[in-house]
């Protein structure tokens, strides 16, 4: 793709208009007058150091009445933007393509209220994930998504990616729990849909198109979201199975035998496993290999209820041999320890250079035969194995079984076109024909862009394009992506 020669280049006048809205200096870093500074360099690549943008401007508002000023003056000069949230994003989505400014949300971190009788929390949109948390924490509330990047990804950039995470099984997606959204519109108009209802039925429910537009239509700048009861019961086991068939077995007798208190369901291959013990040194808990491992957390009111029913469930997937060998965690930092072997995954597959990465919802009963066929092709073609001539070094799946949601993953040695080129369209076109989604919870970004089509119909895709024309009609916001 070329940049867009619509939109203007900065020059050292926008950037004065900009420290005059922000105030302070330290809102405003830029690498206009020099070339692209050190300083900027975090704001231009991603997490997985896959791409990287040139932005020469980065604004971080502390209001949403500044947000305002620098959208409205971006759109009345042809100067497109990115909202940034932590940047922890797995699809492209969070850094410039070319030099558009990168707006970044870090200094609204403020939590503006909680109500405890509702649990209604209405914070900032740069709050991180963790810090909401642990404040809801301490008022006996949770935060209804939980996921391996919390000490750094903002609720604001949860919402503009709707994103899943490890308790979605529980507690549903944000599309159910955000009840409201401030946000601020590409003109500058500011939509204050702060709603702290949970049944609103007054028209388009808007607030919708915001959770999951990945920061095409405007920028969220503050959330209200219902948030449960935090279980003061929280018990973890982790298990090795034979087969992908028992790990369908487990997930069936754990919905049946644990039901209310079930709150994650998370299924690793072996493969990785071995990868975590051999990158990162974790100690894994069981003595046997397996070629599948699960990872069930239950959350109650009752501890010894709890317990008492993991136990029994743990007892009787041994007994009838649906589970071949067990671990129920006996306190908090063995909870964490059994954690770290499916939330540790997704950083140590960066290890050896690149990774192809595929976040998919496939019908359960498929799930893993897609990266069974997707290892095949690459053993066929003698591109996969352990040494350093081989560019792939393994194929491995993972994820939110309980959802349907595999975690394809190919870690390469060196990116390259002949490896891409056994997967894309491959994986896109496997997952069409079984009605799955090419993605699950990461969303379009840069890299599923080109594929959307795969899982939206023509007439979907001319719909999403007539809303992003509504409400961004100069194309400032996020550009090259998305659609
Ligand atoms: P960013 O990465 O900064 O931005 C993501 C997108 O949202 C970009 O398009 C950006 O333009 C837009 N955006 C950000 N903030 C705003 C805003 N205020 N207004 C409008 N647009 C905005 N995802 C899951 O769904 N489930 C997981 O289990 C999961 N686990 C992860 C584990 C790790 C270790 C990592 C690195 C990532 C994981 N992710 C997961 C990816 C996930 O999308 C992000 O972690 C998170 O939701 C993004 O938040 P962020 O603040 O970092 O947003
Ligand atoms: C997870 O569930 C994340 O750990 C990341 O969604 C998945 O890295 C991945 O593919
Ligand atoms: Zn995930």
């Amino acid at each position: 793709i070329q940049r867009d020669s619509k939109f203007a280049k900065i020059t050292q006048e926008h950037v004065d208009h900009f420290k005059g809205i922000l105030g302070s200096e330290s809102a405003v870093i830029d690498g206009v007058s020099q070339d692209a500074t050190d300083d900027i360099e975090p704001f231009n690549s991603d997490w997985m150091r896959k791409f990287r943008g040139h932005a020469k401007l980065v604004l971080k508002p502390s209001t949403t009445e500044e947000v305002s000023k620098i959208l409205k003056y971006c759109n009345d000069n042809m100067l497109a933007v990115v909202p940034q949230g932590g940047n922890t994003g797995l699809v492209g989505g969070s850094v410039p393509v070319f030099d558009e400014i990168v707006i970044n949300l870090s200094k609204m971190n403020q939590i503006r209220s909680f109500d405890e009788v509702s649990g209604i929390l209405v914070a900032d949109a740069g709050v991180i994930l963790e810090v909401a948390d642990n404040f809801l924490a301490e008022k006996g509330s949770i935060f209804p998504l939980d996921l391996g990047a919390k000490g750094s990804c903002q609720i604001g950039g949860n919402v503009a990616t709707n994103a899943g995470g490890l308790r979605l099984l529980r507690y549903g997606s944000l599309h159910g729990n955000v009840l409201g959204i401030e946000a601020v519109l590409p003109d500058g108009t500011i939509v204050d849909d702060l709603s702290k209802l949970r049944k609103n039925n007054t028209g388009y429910d808007l607030k919708h198109l915001f959770i999951g537009g990945e920061g095409t239509i405007g920028i969220i700048t503050g959330i209200s979201i219902i948030c449960p009861q935090r279980s003061p019961a929280v018990n973890v086991a982790y298990f090795g199975l034979e087969s992908f068939e028992q790990a369908q077995k487990a997930f069936t007798e754990a919905k049946s035998h644990l039901s209310e208190i079930l709150s994650a369901f998370e299924m690793m291959d072996g493969r990785t496993q071995k990868i975590i013990q051999k990158v990162a040194g974790t100690k894994l808990p069981l003595e046997g290999d397996y070629p599948f491992y699960c990872l069930i957390e239950t959350s109650g009111s009752n501890a010894d209820h709890d317990s008492e029913k993991l136990q029994n469930f743990l007892e009787h997937v041994m007994e009838t041999e649906i589970v071949q060998d067990g671990v129920l965690a006996q306190d908090q930092t063995q909870i964490q320890e059994l954690w770290a072997c499916r939330e540790g995954i997704t950083e140590c597959l960066g290890h050896w250079g690149g990774v192809y990465k595929y976040d998919l919802s496939i019908p359960i009963s498929r799930m893993y035969d897609l990266v069974n066929d997707v290892r095949d092709r690459f053993t066929e073609a003698g591109l996969l194995g352990d040494d350093e001539s081989f560019p792939v070094v393994d194929v491995v799946g993972y994820g939110h079984m309980g959802d349907s949601n595999l975690h394809l993953n190919v870690p390469v040695r060196r990116f390259d076109k002949k490896v891409e080129k056994m997967i894309e369209p491959y994986v896109y076109e496997w997952v069409a024909n079984e009605k799955g989604s090419i993605s699950a919870e990461h969303g379009l970004g840069v890299t599923k862009r080109p594929y959307v089509g795969y899982s939206k119909s023509e007439t979907m895709i001319r719909l999403m394009k007539q809303i992003k024309d509504s409400f961004d009609p100069n194309g400032i916001m996020n550009p090259y992506k998305y659609l």
